[in-house]
């Protein structure tokens, strides 16, 4: 496993190119944090991001919860990650027929492979998903090819979820076929004692983005279900994800720095700093 490494060493050995960015920008920043900004206006969304920016490696959004999506959205997004060095990740979780998927990613109403660095999708569909979003990424004329990584929404944090089993087995199989395109998944913990059919490459790395991270809950009333950033980067997370713990605390700069902080302690741990 790699988890052992630095950013920064794995920043230079990393297959994919969007992975070694993401780790750069990691390591620059000294944070871990994506904050899952789940705001339902425009400009609540770039105000979060440019007071945020500074202290995240990566803004997640869920654009079509957006009352006023338009170009002042993706125009805005796009300014401010330049300005704060993050990269984007557009939570989608595609889970459709590979027809389907490729007009929701490219295109339509919200043009996600225009501006979204990270995409994440379910393997609900079986293989042919993760084929169809590599495709579209990674045709000769789309512009942005190396800047385009998948996740593969491998668990979910909710009570009950379904995505356990041979479902996550086979998020591991997709993940090692398509290694130029997928970056790694949204999951609760490092997936390399996960079983698959498909030998891993001698260079594997995938990176763990795990979600319902939270300092201050234990879960909601609609099953989210919590952990800190202790317990997830323990558990083999390399980027946490943070909604509510963020944006809905009294002081979201406060807040955003105390993950930030906690999550980088807690890495360093991890790799013996
Ligand atoms: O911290 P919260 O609970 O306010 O927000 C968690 C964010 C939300 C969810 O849509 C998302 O993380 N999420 C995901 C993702 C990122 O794919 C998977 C999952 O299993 N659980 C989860 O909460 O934006």
């Amino acid at each position: 496993s790699k988890s052992q490494l630095t950013y920064s060493a794995r920043a230079t050995t990393h297959p994919n190119l969007l992975a070694r960015k993401l780790f750069q920008v990691a390591e620059a920043k000294k944070s871990n944090v994506t904050v899952s900004a789940d705001v339902t206006t425009t400009k609540e969304l770039l105000d979060l991001a440019d007071r945020l920016g500074p202290y995240i490696a990566v803004l997640k959004t869920h654009i079509d919860i957006l009352s006023d999506f338009g170009e002042a959205t993706t125009e805005g997004l796009k300014a401010l990650a330049e300005k704060h060095n993050f990269l984007i990740f557009e939570d989608r979780k595609f889970v459709d027929i590979g027809n389907t998927v490729q007009k929701q990613y490219h295109g339509g109403t919200l043009r996600i492979s225009e501006w979204s660095h990270i995409i994440n999708c379910s393997i609900l569909p079986g293989e042919g998903i993760v084929e169809a979003l590599a495709q579209t990424a990674q045709a000769p004329d789309f512009p942005h090819g190396s800047e385009r990584g998948l996740l593969i929404l491998a668990e979910m944090t909710s009570k009950g979820s379904l995505a356990t089993g041979a479902y996550t087995s086979a998020s591991v199989d997709y993940a090692r076929k398509y290694p130029s395109f997928v970056l790694g998944f949204v999951s609760t913990r490092s997936l390399n004692e996960v079983e698959s059919s498909v030998k891993a490459a001698s260079d594997e790395d995938f990176v763990v983005f795990t979600t319902g991270v939270n300092l201050s809950s234990k879960g909601d009333k609609l099953g989210q279900q919590y952990q800190t950033p202790q317990s997830a980067i323990g558990r083999g997370a390399d980027f946490i994800i943070a909604g509510r713990g963020i944006y809905a605390a009294p002081d979201p700069v406060e807040a955003a720095k105390q993950y930030q902080q906690q999550g980088w302690e807690a890495y360093l741990a991890r790799i013996g700093g």
